[in-house]
């Protein structure tokens, strides 16, 4: 019975990480408490479970080389001075993903405010949640060099309320490979 206990477990986990998009609860929230919505998602607060199943990044080492680290993970998570909560993402290369637990505590139309930055026009990304695209490709625009986090807006945004998983995904590369850099995500209820 323990065999076949453990044998479905590896199954169901297996499951999880080939298809991370539709199996929510695979990963666990950030120092155990999900984002809420309406508020701030910080990028380098992604959910806990390691790669394969809370992330997927293409290169395993984190390219930051800071010490100590933000967290330990093969995410590029950038140190900023100027970054909220002084860390974003970096070194974005299309077909990486990480996870976010949130819980949005009211359903309607949302605007995403963002900092951002990239040299020369950057890639698009998008934002599942529950599996569900709700963004469509976002493009970030050119900050003018990487040393510029300047703020943009994506508005529009429909969601459902309750606990679910919000998934980034780096979509197609801008003219120097990567997407862009993302410090966070600012979800405020614009509507029904
Ligand atoms: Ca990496
Ligand atoms: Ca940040």
């Amino acid at each position: 019975m323990k065999t076949l206990v453990a044998t479905f477990a590896l199954a169901v986990l297996a499951g999880c990480a080939s298809s991370a998009s539709s199996s929510p609860g695979a990963s666990r929230p950030f120092r155990g408490k999900p984002h809420v919505i309406p508020g701030t998602v910080e990028v380098e607060d992604f959910d806990e479970g390691g790669e394969g199943v809370a992330y997927h990044d293409k290169e395993p080492e984190n390219l930051e080389k800071k010490h100590p680290p933000y967290r330990p993970s093969g995410v590029d998570l950038e140190w900023r001075e100027a970054a909220s909560g002084k860390y974003n993402l970096g070194w974005t290369r299309p077909g990486e993903w990480l996870l976010y637990s949130v819980d949005v505590k009211e359903a309607g139309t949302y605007r995403i405010d963002m900092h951002v930055a990239v040299k020369g026009p950057g890639g698009t990304f998008r934002l599942e949640f529950g599996g569900i695209d709700r963004t469509g490709p976002v493009k970030i625009p050119d900050t003018g060099g990487w040393e510029n986090l300047k703020p943009f807006s994506h508005e529009g945004v429909k969601l459902a309320a309750g606990p679910q998983v919000m998934k980034l995904v780096l979509e197609a590369p801008g003219e120097r490979g990567s997407i862009g850099d993302i410090d966070y995500f600012k979800f405020t209820r614009t509507g029904p």
